[in-house]
C-alpha cells in the first residue's frame, strides 16, 4: 500500500472528555491520541488530507442524562473537555469538523449536518482511513456513512477504542464495519508504507 493525495485521514473525536479523566472516558483514549498523531504526520508528508471531528454540544443537549439522554454531559462547546486531547498533534492544514451542534440531534457520524462529504469530494478523496473514539459510536457511524457515500473505508483497528457500554460492543462494531465493506488495517501498516 502507498498513500496518495486522494487519501484522507479522519480522526474521530479525540477529545479530553472521551479520554481517561474526562466526563465520558474511553479506556485507552490517550494512546489513540498518540497513535493518530503519528499517522497524521505521515498523511501530511504523503500529501493526503487530514480531518479531525469534534463532538461539539450546546449546554443541555438532548443526549445528556439530565435531558433524558443516554450520556453524562460531555464535549460542551467552549469547555476544557471539548478540546482535542493535548497529545493529539494535528498537522497544519487539518480540517476541523464540528458535529452534534443541533440540541435535538445526536450526531454520531462526522458526516451528519457537516461539510465533511462536500470537502472530501471537493478534494477528490477516494479512500478514507478512520481512527479515534469511540469504536462503537462515532467511529462506527462515520465509517458506515463513508461506505454509503462510496468512499473506500479503512479502519485503523489499533487506534480506536470502544465505549463498551455492553462488553463486546467494540468488537461487534468492528465486525459490522467489516461486513459493510470496510477494510481493517493498523497504524503500523500505514506507517510502513513508502513515504
Ligand atoms: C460519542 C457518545 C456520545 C463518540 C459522542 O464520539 O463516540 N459517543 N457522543
Ligand atoms: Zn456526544
Amino acid at each position: 500500500m502507498k498513500l496518495k493525495n486522494t487519501d484522507a485521514l479522519i480522526i474521530v473525536d479525540v477529545q479530553i472528555d472521551f479520554c481517561p479523566g474526562g466526563s465520558l472516558p474511553v479506556a485507552g483514549g490517550d494512546q489513540v491520541a498518540r497513535l493518530m498523531s503519528g499517522v497524521a504526520a505521515r498523511f501530511k508528508v504523503a500529501g493526503g488530507r487530514v480531518y479531525a471531528t469534534q463532538d461539539w454540544h450546546p449546554m443541555g443537549h438532548s443526549s445528556f442524562l439530565d435531558q433524558g439522554g443516554p450520556w453524562p454531559p460531555h464535549c460542551v462547546q467552549g469547555t476544557m473537555g471539548a478540546l482535542f486531547h493535548p497529545e493529539l498533534k494535528l498537522p497544519i492544514g487539518t480540517t476541523i469538523i464540528r458535529k452534534g451542534v443541533n440540541p435535538e440531534v445526536d450526531a454520531y457520524s462526522g458526516f451528519l449536518d457537516s461539510l465533511l462529504e462536500e470537502s472530501l469530494k471537493r478534494n477528490r478523496v477516494k479512500r478514507v482511513f478512520v481512527g479515534g473514539l469511540a469504536t462503537d459510536y462515532c467511529v462506527l457511524n462515520t465509517v458506515l456513512d463513508a461506505l454509503t457515500l462510496k468512499f473506500d473505508a479503512y479502519v485503523l483497528s489499533d487506534a480506536v477504542a470502544p465505549a463498551d457500554v455492553k462488553p463486546g460492543d467494540g468488537e461487534a462494531a468492528l465486525e459490522q464495519m467489516q461486513k459493510a465493506g470496510a477494510k481493517i488495517t493498523t497504524t503500523e501498516m500505514v506507517l510502513a508504507t513508502e513515504p
